[in-house]
């Protein structure tokens, strides 16, 4: 047999069993079984499924494509395919993406879910259209308070002139200062070190996320004031998905789609999980904080980044969902 043939004999029977043609790379900061990373994978399982095993989904977790501002100009590049990122390191990029970063613009995880199931949602997936990038599918973020190494935080006062790490987004920077605190932008994976050697006091997250980046283990202070309930989204190459027939293109969509509710599940038992695991190891947490005064200083952020009648609009919209 000539090497050719060898190649070709060989090239199908991997097709006879099914040998993925397309295969998506996809990036996620979280390591592997977080709740982000369960969907993703859950996702690829279907769509390899749907395609007859044609498409399948290669996951790099734990940050090994980088931080989420850089992945996501990796991902308009059409470098990277798939991308799991939280809403916030959009809002620079897509002003749309800010209505779900303002403080306390979701009353509850469950009004979020309403408004990113409904007609608003559709619309702020659809702005990405205009950023090199196809939105698929919306995950759950929970909601995000602040921890620190230095002190509880019981009210609205002792956060004056502390340094806290924020997600790369204005908006974020300026929640921050309005609450009379220092906002320092960083990449995720900065946080644990630079609180650690004092650079900054503290960050803010959400229990999975404060748990499974160690952040506890440097930031014994968590109080929760929940002031971002950011949703998470997973985001596709354009020029990747343009690239593909409009049967693909549906495959990749309705399985992003289905995604979803496993997602919502398994972050549900992780959150549990992540608290107990971070109450264990004897972080201080303040639960009943009046979260008015923190409410009411959130007014300067609004004016400042909902001037648009478009977003002044869709911040009713918000508003108006039940
Ligand atoms: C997490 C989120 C990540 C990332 C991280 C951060 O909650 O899931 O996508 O945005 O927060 O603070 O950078």
């Amino acid at each position: 047999m000539t090497s050719a043939a060898a190649i070709t004999v060989g090239m199908s029977i991997a097709t006879v069993a099914g040998a993925c043609e397309i295969t998506l790379k996809s990036s996620d900061t979280h390591p592997e079984g977080y709740p982000t990373v369960v969907a993703v994978e859950a996702m690829g399982d279907m769509l390899k499924e749907r395609s007859g095993g044609r498409i399948c989904v290669e996951i790099f977790h734990s940050a090994q494509l980088g931080q989420e501002k850089d992945t996501i100009e990796q991902t308009q590049l059409g470098v990277i395919d798939l991308n799991r990122v939280s809403l916030g390191p959009f809002n620079n990029i897509i002003e749309e993406t800010k209505v779900f970063s303002l403080p306390y613009i979701f009353r509850s995880v469950e009004h979020m879910h309403a408004v990113v199931d409904g007609e608003i949602g559709d619309a702020i997936l659809g702005e990405f259209q205009d950023h090199d990038l196809v939105g698929l599918a919306y995950y759950d973020g929970g909601s995000r308070s602040f921890y620190n190494s230095q002190k509880p935080i019981n009210s609205i006062d002792d956060i004056a002139g502390m340094k806290f790490r924020v997600m790369q987004s204005d908006v974020f920077v300026d929640m921050v200062s309005a609450l009379g605190g220092n906002a320092t932008p960083l990449p995720y994976g900065e946080v644990y070190s630079s609180i650690q050697t004092g650079v900054i006091d503290g960050a803010e997250n959400n229990w999975p996320s404060f748990e499974s980046s160690g952040h506890f283990e440097v930031a014994g202070y968590y109080t929760l004031d929940q002031h971002l309930i950011v949703p998470e989204v997973l985001v596709m190459a354009k020029s990747k998905f343009d690239s593909l027939s409009a049967e693909d293109q549906a495959l990749i969509q309705q399985a992003a789609k289905d995604s979803m509710p496993i997602m919502r599940e398994a972050w549900v038992a992780r959150e549990q999980a992540s608290e107990e695991k971070v109450r264990a190891a004897g972080v201080q947490i303040v639960e009943d904080i009046d979260k008015g005064p923190f409410i009411a200083a959130m007014d300067s952020v609004y004016e400042k980044h909902v001037t648009s009648d478009k977003l002044k609009d869709l911040v009713s919209q918000i508003r108006a969902v039940e």
